[in-house]
């Protein structure tokens, strides 16, 4: 189980407590504590017991696959919760989709980077968030094969946990455009994959180099460690992004959309300012966030 540092959180359901406006101070606290341990039973679950064949369908497009283990994972991801915080609601991509009563939802990435899990690379990641009033209080991301674990509670800081050791995860300065290490990814669909290929073409002269790693939540994260510069991605959705966003806020970067927009799956970026203005007019210029 891993905390930020400097926190002291009530164990997960250790008290019965109902959302209310305001927000009850001790509830993100809480929260983080039940996705701390969904996270690290779905990893356990993932690692442990990949089978090695591993059943492959296809969700979008031939190359958009969902394994039975995603399924499997966000079962018991959502089991977990649901023990402890019944009348909670859940959004999952592999199909949960319940409100709750609670005025919390768990927005949920069961394997976030599938492609790299059916292909054995270590860049995955399990995403959980708890949303209250639509608003992102706690998020957990963990890459149980890297051994890294990313936790936030809003107002509370950002953390990542690898060999043990739990550290805060601070701002730091970015560097211009022209020497920045920008990651990125790519949708499913051929005409989608057309409209990045020509973003990327013209943004890979102005800037330091590229990386697509495979997990939007994990990239954003690294934004937030200083491993990434900045991110940026069309098409990815809320359980990619809502925990690692607010492990990016809390550490410090900017995550939005373009033109001043919210970030959603016409455009996430990422980066800490300035490099996010430089960035998001570039990729506006290029109209990176229109097919
Ligand atoms: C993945 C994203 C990634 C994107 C991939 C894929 P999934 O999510 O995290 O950023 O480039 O195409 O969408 O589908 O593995 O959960």
């Amino acid at each position: 189980m891993t905390e930020p540092p400097g926190a002291s959180y009530p164990a997960a359901g250790s008290q019965d407590v109902s959302v209310t406006t305001p927000l009850d101070p001790a509830l993100p606290a809480q929260l983080l504590h039940v996705a701390l341990d969904a996270a690290h039973r779905a990893s356990h679950l993932l690692t442990e017991q990949r089978p090695a064949d591993l059943r492959v369908a296809s969700k979008s497009s031939p190359t958009d696959p969902v394994t039975v283990m995603d399924k499997a994972s966000e079962r018991l991801i959502v089991e977990t919760v649901r023990a402890v915080r019944p009348d909670d609601g859940v959004f999952g991509e592999e199909g949960s989709d319940s409100a709750g009563s609670s005025g919390v939802v768990w927005v949920i990435d069961p394997i976030d980077g599938t492609v790299n899990y059916l292909y054995a690379h270590p860049h995955w990641s399990v995403s959980i968030a708890a949303e209250v009033d639509g608003e992102v209080v706690a998020g957990v991301v963990t890459a149980p094969v890297l051994d890294e674990t990313y936790a936030a509670v809003v107002g509370g800081g950002a953390s990542i946990t690898t060999g043990g050791k739990t550290r805060r995860l601070e701002f730091r300065s970015a560097p211009p455009l022209e020497q920045a290490l920008i990651g990125t990814g790519f949708g499913y669909a051929p005409e989608r994959r057309r409209s990045q290929g020509r973003v990327l073409a013209e943004l890979i002269p102005r800037v330091r180099d590229i990386r697509r790693d495979g997990s939007a939540a994990l990239d954003i994260c690294a934004v937030a460690l200083g491993r990434l510069d900045g991110y940026y991605e069309r098409g990815v959705n809320r359980w990619d992004t809502a925990a690692a966003g607010l492990v990016a806020r809390e550490a410090g970067v900017r995550v939005g959309g373009l033109r001043g927009d919210r970030d959603s799956p016409q455009m996430t970026v990422a980066a800490p300012e300035p490099l996010f203005r430089t960035l998001a007019g570039v990729l506006a210029e290029l109209e990176a966030d229109r097919d």
